[in-house]
């Protein structure tokens, strides 16, 4: 190392996070493993960008409904990066909201579990978390191997402080979080935390910037999760959005991972700066396609026969311009628009979603029925006149 490499250190990380691993685990497990494979991803972008460690900043697990089959496969991935990197590449996470999501039919679970305190018991993963009722001297307990529990750790000249989320304590202890934490001790701060910045996504619950912004003068980075659209504010608050798309309007968002690079300065007062890198993830593709009904169908085999033939044209085309290959399936929209078929019954949407995937190269599918459906108001019934001589 040479004299100006120890002087101006770099140290990199990845901040990544809402992983949601498990999504879409019973609609196909092609589909399930689209998350899985994004997991796999960060970590071997870690191993090529040559970081010292992993940020996740929540929601890692879409629930705590998963599937064997797709823990095994987690577990496996991470001890093969484990393996590969001779663990010298940590991974720190906290929980979200989703990570704790209670189900199990509304009853309610007591104690508080997660698959990532299972992962961290297997020694897979280091999660941070406080008792959010101890003083502030002692909220940020120093992580401990052995016990493998705590609320910061230290690696080089960087400190990472975590709590799992707080919900609606969040406003109330972010002043303690500010007290817990030590000014001026030469060290690069992170704190890891999971909640959205009021105004980040339209209409979507958040904390308000001013309420953050004490933070300032002790964290150096704060990495959040929650959100799963991208954002950053003001150099210090970064917010790298969901993995995969989790839900249809994410395909449309600014989503990815951030490569960070810190860089030392020990010459400057300020003698930290960040280098803030967003990376974008090859999501699966997502293809939304209207079919607009001209007459009003009347029976179900006309709408089911109608749908292919638009969906058999449309796919060759799109193949033979190459929008898609067959071999990625992407996943399809399929909006039903125009006049409303009228038989007896609703359209049967999983009949029609089985002749599709039979059918055609899509992965998954979803059916949104939006027709026009004429208001009927008293004029449909009684003729205008009539009304005019009552
Ligand atoms: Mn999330």
């Amino acid at each position: 190392m040479s004299i100006s490499d120890s002087k101006n250190q770099k140290v990199r990380f990845i901040h990544a996070s809402d992983l949601h691993l498990g999504t879409g685990q019973y609609q196909s497990p092609e589909r399930a493993d689209d998350f899985l494979k994004i997991l796999k991803r960060i970590l071997d972008l870690a191993i090529n960008k040559k970081v010292s460690f992993i940020i996740l900043g929540g929601d890692v697990f879409g629930s705590l409904d998963i599937l064997p089959e797709q823990l095994r496969k987690i577990v496996n991935i991470i001890k093969d990066f484990k393996k590969k990197t001779q663990n010298s590449i940590k991974i720190i996470a906290i929980e979200g909201n989703h990570d704790i999501r209670k189900y199990s039919r509304g009853a309610r679970i007591k104690r508080r579990q997660s698959w990532l305190r299972f992962l961290q018991d297997l020694d897979l993963l280091i999660l941070l978390d406080i008792n959010p009722d101890a003083p502030p001297e002692n909220l940020f307990q120093t992580y401990y191997n052995k016990t493998r529990r705590g609320g910061k750790i230290r690696i080089g000249n960087v400190i990472i402080y975590g709590t799992s989320y707080l919900g609606r304590r969040t406003e109330e202890l972010l002043p303690k979080i500010r007290t817990a934490i030590t000014q001026n001790d030469g060290f690069f701060h992170i704190l890891l935390q999971h909640f959205g910045i009021k105004g980040q996504m339209k209409n979507v619950p958040g904390i308000a910037l001013y309420k953050v912004h004490p933070l300032k003068d002790r964290i150096n980075y704060l990495a959040l999760g929650h959100y799963h659209l991208q954002f950053k504010i003001g150099g210090w608050i970064f917010n790298p959005g969901s993995g995969e798309a989790v839900s249809s309007v994410e395909s449309n968002y600014k989503r990815g991972i951030f490569l960070v690079e810190i860089n030392t300065d020990s010459d400057k007062r300020n003698k930290f700066s960040v280098d803030v890198k967003n990376l974008t993830l090859k999501n699966r593709d997502h293809l939304w396609y209207t079919i607009y009904f001209p007459h009003i169908f009347q029976m179900e085999h006309d709408v089911i026969y109608y749908i292919t033939e638009k969906l058999k044209k449309k796919f060759t085309n799109d193949v033979e311009n190459r929008i898609f290959s067959p071999s990625q399936k992407p996943i399809l929209y399929l909006v039903l628009r125009g006049n409303k078929p009228l038989f007896s019954g609703n359209l049967d949407l999983r009949f029609l979603q089985d002749t599709i995937l039979k059918q055609f190269p899509v992965v998954t599918t979803r059916i949104y029925e939006k027709y026009v459906e004429k208001i009927r108001t008293l004029e449909t019934f009684i003729p205008i006149n009539n009304i005019a001589k009552i």
